[in-house]
């Protein structure tokens, strides 16, 4: 693989894609095609060196530019979507245009050309499960977990893994599907829990936590989320769905009060807010198949540590977000979070 285009790769994980593959791949090109939504930012990737990727400004939806894009790609890892659960739930016309028409025009494409095509997707398409057991018992999503959708999001998502299955039973397309769990890690937008509420302390105000903050994400860095990516485009196969996770299950209340220790806060600094519509209680992935077949193994489990390094990284980035900040809580303030 010598030149592969990423969609979404100005936005927080296809960012950290993007720089993971300059640093571990010297051989491969990276074409960058992002529309700059509100989520992304061309700084994202500046910092990089101009020989090993550029940046195509476009929407996914542009059937033309997608062909001509396709032209001299060995392979489309597909990142790029509308990805916030809140905002699809203020409106879903974005989300329905990019992750099922966009989906569309690039499976087109890449079929038509004969494309390796990876497609970025989240656990969320499997819907929820209850909280675990007092003895620490409980399911975990795997590749044959049903399909059952909550929001606007995770419905869209839901439909475009849908499209790419078909598009590999019945064109051929060359396909791998990943489903990972809630990543963390720099870049993040400041509308996402954690860095909306390290920006919050960093700013002087209280983390807001929806509901009673019982509900269960299970967090993986980013990092480990793109070493995944890179292995199934490499070594996956064909039509198969890799889910990835990193064991990291932790409620929203036990990650405000991680935030508020570091911060050196009090641990009961903090307010609860209304709580999401169709709120998801718990999410678990079962990342077995990916670890035997393809011998991944995740690197930063240390998850305090990582939280701290993401402090630090908004600490040490304040222009980054300082400008978007007044006008993200201000949006949450209409909605009483
Ligand atoms: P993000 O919102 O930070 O970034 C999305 C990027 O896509 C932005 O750069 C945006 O400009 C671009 N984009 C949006 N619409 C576009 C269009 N029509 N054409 C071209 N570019 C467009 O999202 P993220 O959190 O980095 O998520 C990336 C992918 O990973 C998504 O597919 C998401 O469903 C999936 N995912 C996210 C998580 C998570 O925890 N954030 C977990 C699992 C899977
Ligand atoms: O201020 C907040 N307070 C709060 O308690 C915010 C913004 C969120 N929450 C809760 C809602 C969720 O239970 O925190 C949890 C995480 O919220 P988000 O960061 O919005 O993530 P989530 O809805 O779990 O979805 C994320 O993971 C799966 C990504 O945004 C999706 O793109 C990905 O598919």
């Amino acid at each position: 693989m010598r030149n592969i285009v990423v969609t979404g790769g100005a936005g927080f994980i296809g960012s950290n894609f993007v720089h993971y593959v300059v640093k571990t791949q010297p051989d491969v090109f990276v074409t960058v095609l992002d529309k700059l939504t509100y989520a992304g930012n061309e700084r994202n990737i500046d910092g990089l060196p101009k020989d090993r990727y550029k940046l195509v400004v476009g929407d996914i939806c542009d059937a033309k530019l997608v062909d001509n894009l396709l032209d001299n790609a060995d392979a489309v890892v597909h990142y790029a979507a509308e990805s916030h659960n809140d905002n699809s739930l203020n409106d879903p016309s974005p989300f329905v245009q990019t992750n099922l028409i966009g989906t569309y025009t690039l499976i087109e494409a890449a079929r038509k050309k004969g494309v390796r095509f990876h497609h970025i997707s989240t656990d969320e398409v499997y819907g929820d499960l209850p909280l675990r057991d007092v003895d620490g018992n409980g399911e975990s999503f795997t590749d044959t977990t049903p399909y059952n959708p909550s929001s606007p999001y995770s419905s869209t998502k839901a439909g475009s893994d849908l499209l790419v299955r078909a598009w590999v039973r019945s064109f051929g397309l060359k396909a791998t599907i990943s489903n990972c769990s809630n990543n963390y890690g720099p870049y993040q937008h400041i509308e996402k829990f954690i860095p909306r509420q390290i920006t919050n302390l960093i700013s002087g105000i209280r983390p807001k936590l929806y509901g009673s903050g019982e509900n269960v994400r299970d967090w993986i860095h980013t990092n480990d989320h793109s070493s995944a990516v890179w292995k199934i485009l490499e070594e996956g196969r064909i039509g198969e769905t890799y889910l990835i996770g990193a064991d990291g299950e932790k409620n929203n209340k036990e990650v405000i009060k991680l935030l508020l220790k570091l911060f050196g806060k009090s641990p009961d600094d903090f307010d609860l807010v209304v709580d999401r519509p169709g709120h998801d209680l718990r999410y678990a992935i079962d990342s077995s198949k990916l670890r035997t077949e393809l011998g991944w193994t995740p690197e930063f489990t240390d998850f305090e540590k990582g939280i701290e390094e993401t402090i630090n990284w908004y600490k040490g980035n304040k222009d980054w977000w300082k400008p978007q900040k007044a006008e993200v809580e201000a949006k949450y303030a209409l909605s009483g979070q």
